[in-house]
């Protein structure tokens, strides 16, 4: 069913590294639409959304009922890019476009390598986008229309994958238009 949102609720998701707050920040610029970023687990840090920190993973137990109750109103509202490595507990009502972003595993590797993760969760992560856990999380959550797969190894990837959606959003408005 279509929302009443006057400007879409546009979720990109993906392991960690592929590239998803690289292509959220240039779709932030370049949407005919205003579209505010949130990058989620940076508002969990923020907003103290977590139970607890887990030295041994290095990241946050998310308190996703304070998550969901913090993110509804903006999404209620639209005009959003959410901004997280995972997307199943988002409601589906919410979504108007999931993109999922893929990368080859060794170049994976070598951002996460860069961004200094301990070298187990380089290896987890590096597992899951092979086992391209996001994306079946995704198109098990999601209508499968709306839920397009894209690969981020490259600047030219990405300059492309943000005109594909920026398309998306002026096709989107024209259907609301007309309805
Ligand atoms: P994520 O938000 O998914 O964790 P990111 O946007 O922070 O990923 O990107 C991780 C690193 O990889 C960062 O140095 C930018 C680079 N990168 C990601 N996707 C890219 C692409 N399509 N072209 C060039 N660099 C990219």
């Amino acid at each position: 069913m279509p929302s009443s949102r006057k400007a879409p609720v546009i979720v990109i998701t993906g392991t960690p590294g592929t590239g998803k707050t690289t292509h959220a920040q240039l779709l932030a610029q370049e949407s005919p639409v205003p579209l505010k970023h949130i990058n989620v687990g940076e508002l969990v840090k923020e907003k103290g959304l977590h139970e607890e920190y887990d030295e041994e993973w290095q990241s946050y137990t998310v308190d996703e009922d304070k998550l969901l109750d913090e993110l509804e109103p903006l999404a209620s509202e639209g005009g959003i890019i959410l901004d997280w490595h995972t997307c199943e507990l988002f409601p589906e009502r919410w979504a108007d476009l999931v993109v999922v972003l893929r990368c080859d595993h060794t170049k994976l590797w070598d951002r996460l390598e860069k961004r200094g993760y301990p070298l187990k969760k380089i290896q987890e992560n590096n597992q899951a986008e092979i086992m391209q856990v996001v994306l079946d999380e995704a198109r098990s959550s999601y209508a499968q229309e709306i839920v397009v797969e894209l690969q981020s190894e490259g600047t030219e990837d990405l300059e492309s994958n943000v005109a594909r959606i920026v398309q998306w959003i002026e096709a989107w408005q024209k259907d609301r238009e007309q309805s």
